[in-house]
């Protein structure tokens, strides 16, 4: 058994350290050096080249280094037989709730506003709501956005949160599309944290910010093809958001002549809201392979069919 990693953005060695050290036994190898690649039985990656999974007659399994698998589940090269196995939280969630209240506190605390005036060089003293009466919507409730609801609520913003089934949330939750429209409405900041899927893909559209309250305003820390960029800008323009953070892109890095770039109202960050801990992602992947050679059902096991 060898397992075949790439992580793109590993530049330091210091996940492949974690999962050596996490998996002494196990031979893992480091594309390109794959050495006989009929002995490679799994993979562990973030981000393979198109040309990763050639010749790996044998795969069997794909250990993710990640929370969101599109990347695994349009890769060219990858078999759609093959299971994926995913990291839950291992690290991000406290990144990520902190990614997420800086954004919050930012809309809440008029910044879009007062540094527009600050540019005109405007004594523009604002009053501040409180937090307490600017409720967030967070699209998802899974490992992330979970996490990120409770840091949130702790801070004194009422929660509303949104997704496929029916669970136990902090605050209001919604369920579905039935429910969307209502979910919108009470929702002054939204935050995206659903999987890139069939049907979340282009969701940041204009129905749905015409569906927001006046002024509101949206952080997407998800995936980039969850907003149609257009859309975005006309709702900027129009005052009927008054402003964005935005994390992830279509196509990353952000090329140079994005008009997102350039945008006084949107607030960008190069895919930083919440990297997994080496450590905790190691463990993970150690524990699944565990689960997979006991034949249990590993935690983070994508469903295919529903795309996460
Ligand atoms: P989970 O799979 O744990 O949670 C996904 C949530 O989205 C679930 O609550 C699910 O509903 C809901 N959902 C999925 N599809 C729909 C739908 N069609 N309608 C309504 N709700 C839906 O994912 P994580 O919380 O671990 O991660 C979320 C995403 O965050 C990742 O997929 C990734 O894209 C992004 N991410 C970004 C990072 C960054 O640094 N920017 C870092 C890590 C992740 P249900 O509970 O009913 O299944
Ligand atoms: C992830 C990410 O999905 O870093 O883990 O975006």
């Amino acid at each position: 058994m060898a397992a075949l990693y790439f992580c793109s953005d590993d530049n330091n060695g210091n996940m492949l350290r974690a999962m050596q050290q996490a998996m002494p036994n196990l031979d893992i190898r480091v594309w390109p050096n794959t050495g006989n690649k009929l002995e490679i039985d799994c993979a562990i990656v973030w981000m393979p080249p198109d040309d990763f999974f050639d010749g790996l007659d044998n795969l069997a399994h794909v250990y993710s280094v990640s929370a969101g698998v599109d990347h695994l589940l349009l890769h060219p090269g990858l078999r759609h037989d093959i299971p994926l196995i995913r990291l839950f939280d291992a690290g991000m969630g406290d990144k990520m709730a902190n990614y997420v209240l800086y954004g919050a506190l930012h809309a809440q605390r008029c910044m879009p506003e007062l540094t527009l005036a600050q540019q005109a060089r405007n004594w523009q003293r604002t009053a501040i709501p409180d937090p307490a009466s600017v409720p967030i919507g967070i699209l998802g409730a899974g490992a992330l956005g979970q996490k990120v609801a409770s840091h949130l609520s702790l801070n004194g913003f009422p929660i509303n949160q949104w997704s496929r089934s029916a669970k136990q949330t902090i605050g209001s939750h919604f369920i579905g599309d039935e429910q969307l429209p209502a979910f919108l409405a009470a929702s002054q900041i939204l935050v995206c944290l659903l999987p890139l899927t069939a049907n979340t893909t282009g969701i940041l559209n204009e129905k749905l910010f015409t569906g927001l309250p006046d002024g509101a305003y949206v952080i997407n820390p998800g995936r980039g093809q969850h907003l149609v960029v257009d859309d975005l800008l006309k709702a900027l323009d129009s005052g009927k958001l008054k402003g964005a953070m935005l994390d992830v892109f279509e196509t990353e890095p952000l090329p140079e002549d994005s008009p997102l770039w350039h945008h006084e109202r949107i607030v960008i960050t190069p895919h930083i809201a919440a990297a997994s801990t080496t450590t905790e992602s190691a463990e993970q992947v150690a524990q699944s392979m565990k689960d997979v050679v006991n034949g249990t059902e590993p935690r983070g096991l994508v469903d295919r069919q529903r795309g996460y």
